[in-house]
């Protein structure tokens, strides 16, 4: 997705704010996650302030003035408090990006972005991380309990969904381009990783997962999933790297020198052959050059719509930098603990 401010690379007039944005949250937290990565592949400036839900963090009186649901995420934009994930990118879209900062380029292709972040956060997200994942993970709740039983059957069909109906002629949800969409989903799905659930019988799925994934920030902001996943299922979810770039064509004289020096090999290469050196290994070692130059190159297919960082919106310029610099603070890896996982433990949705 890269930049999504003004619907067009950085359009001129919608800008983040030179402020930071505090987004107070849990970084193994999905719908932390997506209203943190929303944050960074638009140009804001993000400070991260930890709400550890194993102490209590979000049920103090200070958090509960904020978020009288005493979830995260949660966050504060100057004097202004937004709290449930979609509503917090909702208000930073119409305030910063002139309601075009979810992607889609009008009112059609919005809308169709809207239906599908609708059912992720009511359904999808419901069965996979409300009555698969987190109860097995945070309340030891086995895979065989009705409840999983049912939400494991729930979540199949949105993969068989996801597969046949929004992936099956498109790389992303909504389209050939990421959109706000695929950020929910995915982080989403990177739930199953706690797990390490096979997403094989969805090949679509998978191949979309990879291409979410080489999005701008997602890497840095899954670093305590990743790890958190590797404690839990004793695997390390996948981290593509993004293609290499393409390198440039020499130059004219560098071929030519090139040329000049491949001709000096063959002939140093005809003078070894007719006087063999005395150390040189049995003809069964040896490992023709070619073998190297002429091995096919295993980098990954660039992705279409990748974008560099560079693309990436740049503060307003009319108002004074954060002191929080544009790196979002460094946070504390929290874990959940299984007792402090209420969702789970009162087995019924947050929302
Ligand atoms: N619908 C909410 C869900 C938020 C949510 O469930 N947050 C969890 C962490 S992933 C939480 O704060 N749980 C603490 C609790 O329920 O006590 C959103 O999208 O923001």
């Amino acid at each position: 997705m890269g930049n999504l401010i003004g619907g067009k690379k950085g359009g001129a007039t919608n800008r983040p704010p030179a402020h930071a944005i505090v987004l107070h949250g849990l970084t193994i937290s999905a719908p932390t996650r997506a209203v943190w990565l929303y944050l960074l592949q638009n140009g804001f400036k993000v400070e991260m302030k930890a709400i550890d839900l194993t102490k209590g963090d979000n049920k103090t009186e200070e958090f509960t003035a904020m978020n009288p649901l005493g979830k995260v995420p949660v966050i504060q934009d100057g004097a202004t408090t937004v709290y449930e994930s979609q509503a917090i990118v909702r208000y930073l879209a119409k305030k910063y990006c002139q309601g075009k900062g979810l992607g889609g380029k009008d009112l059609a292709e919005q809308t169709k972005i809207d239906e599908v972040m609708c059912w992720a956060t009511t359904s999808f997200y419901m069965d996979l991380g409300y009555h698969v994942v987190y109860p097995q993970i945070f309340a030891g709740i086995p895979a065989d309990n009705p409840m999983v039983v049912n939400g494991e059957k729930g979540m199949r069909s949105s993969f068989d969904l996801l597969e046949k109906h929004y992936l099956a002629d498109k790389n992303f949800v909504c389209g050939n381009n990421a959109t706000v969409a695929d950020i929910f989903l995915a982080v989403y799905v990177s739930l199953v990783e706690w797990l390490a659930y096979d997403l094989s019988p969805w090949p679509k799925v998978v191949e979309w997962f990879r291409r979410v994934k080489l999005e701008p920030h997602w890497k840095e902001v899954h670093e305590a999933h990743r790890a958190f996943s590797k404690e839990k299922s004793g695997t390390e979810p996948e981290q593509p790297e993004p293609p290499k770039p393409a390198e440039p064509e020499p130059k004219a004289e560098e071929k030519a020198a090139d040329g000049d020096e491949k001709k000096d090999e063959k002939a140093e290469a005809a003078e070894g052959e007719a006087k063999p050196a005395e150390d040189a290994k049995p003809a069964d070692d040896a490992k023709p050059a070619e073998a190297e130059d002429t091995k096919p190159a295993d980098d990954p297919k660039p992705a279409e719509d990748a974008k560099p960082a560079e693309e990436e919106a740049k503060p307003a310029d009319d108002e004074k930098p954060a002191d929080g610099g544009d790196k979002p603070a460094v946070v504390e890896d929290q874990h959940l603990k299984p007792e402090d996982a209420t969702a789970a433990k009162d087995e019924k949705p947050a929302e």
